[in-house]
């Protein structure tokens, strides 16, 4: 049975996603409630200490991108989930499938660490405007960057890839959750982030519909019932 080493909340949701869109059965490790302790547990499988850890066998692997590619190639030949590669979305595939965690996800979360230096700096009295880059100053920030682009790519179809959801809608899912609350400077919880009213998702409509309709999935709604058995965690 393919093991996925989890956090409640975590990039790892992906892989338990993907297996249920897949129906291809898993299992998954993790201290429910306890977030630091399934991080800590992770070290005992991986060096990285990183999720997703996936054993499949003797195989094991980090990285969420290249663990879509490896399942699917693997368990899901000739599924939807994965555009022929003569076919025209392919291109398109390929660069969200990467784009993910290549591009969005640094952008989210070098401007999330930003945010959080400056709450501390303000509260702590000593923040100071950082000089700004010439020519960029006023330009959109790296997580603004990201949800505008995936605004202006789902307002021409209406999955990442084209006509028909694919694996590169699972690997874009989460910089889409976390990115929303990022580009408006906002903080919110992984809880706040799911109900889908903030009101950071006002300036990215077709992000906000894109959510709504993974959140409708069954396959999506099993995995977070296995992923977060007790709900989405505070933090
Ligand atoms: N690019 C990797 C990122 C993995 C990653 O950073 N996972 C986070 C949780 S979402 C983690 O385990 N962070 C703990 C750490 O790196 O210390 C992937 O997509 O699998």
């Amino acid at each position: 049975m393919i093991m996925i080493r989890h956090i409640e909340g975590r990039r790892s949701e992906r892989v338990a996603w993907l297996l249920e869109e897949l129906g291809v059965p898993y299992e998954l490790d993790f201290i429910g409630g306890d977030i630091l302790g399934s991080l800590l547990e992770l070290e005992k499988h991986h060096e990285m200490r990183m999720t997703p850890v996936v054993e499949d066998g003797d195989v094991v692997m980090v990285e969420s991108s290249a663990i879509l590619e490896y399942l699917l190639a693997k368990y899901g030949k000739g599924s939807s989930l994965r555009p022929a590669e003569d076919a025209p979305e392919f291109p398109a595939y390929l660069e969200f499938l990467h784009f993910a965690e290549g591009t969005a996800m640094q952008k989210i979360m070098g401007d999330r660490l930003g945010q959080a230096l400056e709450q501390a700096q303000r509260k702590a009295g000593d923040y100071q405007e950082p000089p700004k880059l010439p020519g960029v100053a006023g330009s959109r920030s790296g997580s603004q960057r990201i949800l505008h682009y995936c605004e202006n790519t789902l307002a021409k179809r209406p999955y990442f890839a084209g006509d028909q959801f694919t694996a590169a809608d699972i690997m874009m899912h989460f910089p889409l959750k976390l990115g929303a609350p990022a580009a408006a400077k906002a903080t919110a919880s992984i809880k706040d982030i799911q109900t889908l009213d903030g009101a950071y998702w006002d300036a990215f409509p077709r992000c906000k519909d894109f959510m709504a309709r993974m959140a409708a999935r069954p396959a999506y709604q099993r995995a977070m019932q296995s992923t977060m058995p007790n709900g989405p965690p505070s933090m």
